[in-house]
């Protein structure tokens, strides 16, 4: 009977592995938020209200639509306090995010680009894209930089 319940138990354990190995978390967000760390998947964010920008990008011709969070509802959402976001990328790229910008302007964390998910051999799983159509003020090497590809990670402070 003992055996039994352990037996059954280590079966929910793998489970669950399973279903974790499934659905790989894609964005942690650390730092100055209610709950340190949160964790998305790609099922996470897309439960999430999207937001589709048509902006032109510095790595791309034309103007293409984008899908994804606004990062600002994703910093009120955490209840982040901090002013400047430390976002970190796959290969390890770093840079500082003021929170201005998002408050600014509707800047997201994408997952799509022309309806097709990202892909991760290129720009995905996850792009910051800021809406520069429309807006000159960003068309500038200094908010080029913080179009961070591949993203992962996020630390307010
Ligand atoms: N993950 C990641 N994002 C990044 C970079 C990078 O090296 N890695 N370079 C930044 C810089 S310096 C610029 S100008 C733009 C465009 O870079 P690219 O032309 O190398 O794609 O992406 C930004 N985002
Ligand atoms: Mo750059």
């Amino acid at each position: 009977m003992r055996y039994a319940a352990i037996s059954i138990s280590i079966c929910i354990a793998l489970a669950g592995a399973d279903l974790a190995a499934e659905e790989p978390v894609i964005l942690k967000v650390t730092g100055l938020i209610d709950d340190a760390p949160a964790h998305f998947t790609m099922a996470d964010l897309r439960a999430l209200p999207a937001t589709t920008l048509e902006t032109s990008t510095v790595v791309t011709d034309g103007v293409h639509s984008f899908t994804g969070v606004l990062l600002r509802d994703l910093l009120v959402q955490l209840d982040a306090t901090g002013d400047v976001i430390t976002a970190t990328a796959l290969n390890d790229y770093v840079v500082d995010i003021p929170r201005a910008d998002v408050e600014q302007y509707d800047v997201i964390v994408g997952y799509s680009m022309n309806g097709a998910e990202l892909d991760r051999a290129d720009k995905g799983p996850l792009w910051i894209v800021y809406p520069r159509e429309g807006h000159e003020a960003l068309q500038d090497i200094r908010y080029d930089y913080r179009w961070v590809w591949q993203l992962s990670e996020l630390e307010v402070r």
